[in-house]
């Protein structure tokens, strides 16, 4: 009876991958059958220990200075550990037969720092080339909450390099808010630089960019060719999470 119902359970989750990535158009599909081939077949595992809990698997990756990622079944109490990379997803959690599959440490450029990881992308995007490039990326743009991360990304830059934080003012001239929830960040608005936001020019100023050399917020108008950095919080595919944005479920 219990494999019945998690047979059934399995096929109605796979329906929604399927249906995510239409939607989204991505590689997202590729990228979780790569990563769930890898996992099954075990090409790119160096470790296999039998393990029943996915905690205990992570903590066994996260002390283990050689590990690039895990696998982890529940069902069969086994952790899989890489030594190789295993996908281009910093961290990711699906739930399909066999293996929740989690990809953790710190791939392709990707940096942790307190509970997030970063990395910096040199193309020139406009505000929403780059939150869309995020997204592709399983991440989000940069939006430093705390003084720390907000020190942090201008240590990640140099000579005068400005990038997008993930704020704009479009809806409600003044009104500054997390660009993707819609959330008012009256907190953030005190890094902006003295004097800004100024909403200059004849069509106004709308998205925030980080500036190196200033050490503090601008605005400037939102299709303006800017670096950009994608983060994401560590915490945020918790097990069992279906969808790899893990909350980004909007595009
Ligand atoms: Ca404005
Ligand atoms: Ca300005």
């Amino acid at each position: 009876m219990a494999s019945r119902v998690m047979g059934i359970a399995t096929n109605g989750l796979l329906v929604i991958i399927l249906l995510l990535t239409t939607n989204d158009g991505s590689s997202a599909l590729d990228l979780r059958r790569v990563a769930k081939d890898k996992c099954q077949t075990g090409s790119h595992i160096a470790r296999t220990l039998s393990l029943n809990d996915n905690l205990v698997c992570s903590l066994a990756c996260s002390t283990d200075s050689s590990c690039k990622g895990y696998c982890f079944s529940a069902s069969n109490s086994i952790c899989r550990i890489s030594y190789t990379e295993m996908g281009t997803a910093l961290f990711a959690a699906v739930s399909e037969t066999g293996f929740d599959m989690f990809w953790s440490g710190y791939l392709g450029g990707w940096t942790q720092f307190g509970s997030k990881a970063y990395k910096l992308f040199r193309y020139g995007y406009d505000h929403g080339g780059a939150r869309t490039y995020c997204w592709k990326h399983y991440a989000r743009l940069a939006l430093p909450m705390n003084e720390d991360e907000n020190s942090y990304l201008y240590g990640t830059l140099a000579g005068g390099a400005r990038t997008w934080i993930m704020a704009d003012d479009y809806n409600q001239e003044g009104n500054w808010k997390n660009t993707d929830t819609g959330v008012s960040l009256p907190q953030n608005t005190a890094w902006f630089c003295r004097g800004q936001p100024d909403n200059a020019g004849k069509d106004g100023e709308d998205c925030a960019e980080l500036a190196h050399d200033l050490r503090c917020w601008n605005d400037i108008p939102c299709g303006t060719g800017r670096w950009f950095t994608c983060e994401v919080p560590l915490d945020q595919c918790a097990h069992g999470v279906v969808d790899i944005r893990c909350g980004y479920t909007t595009l």
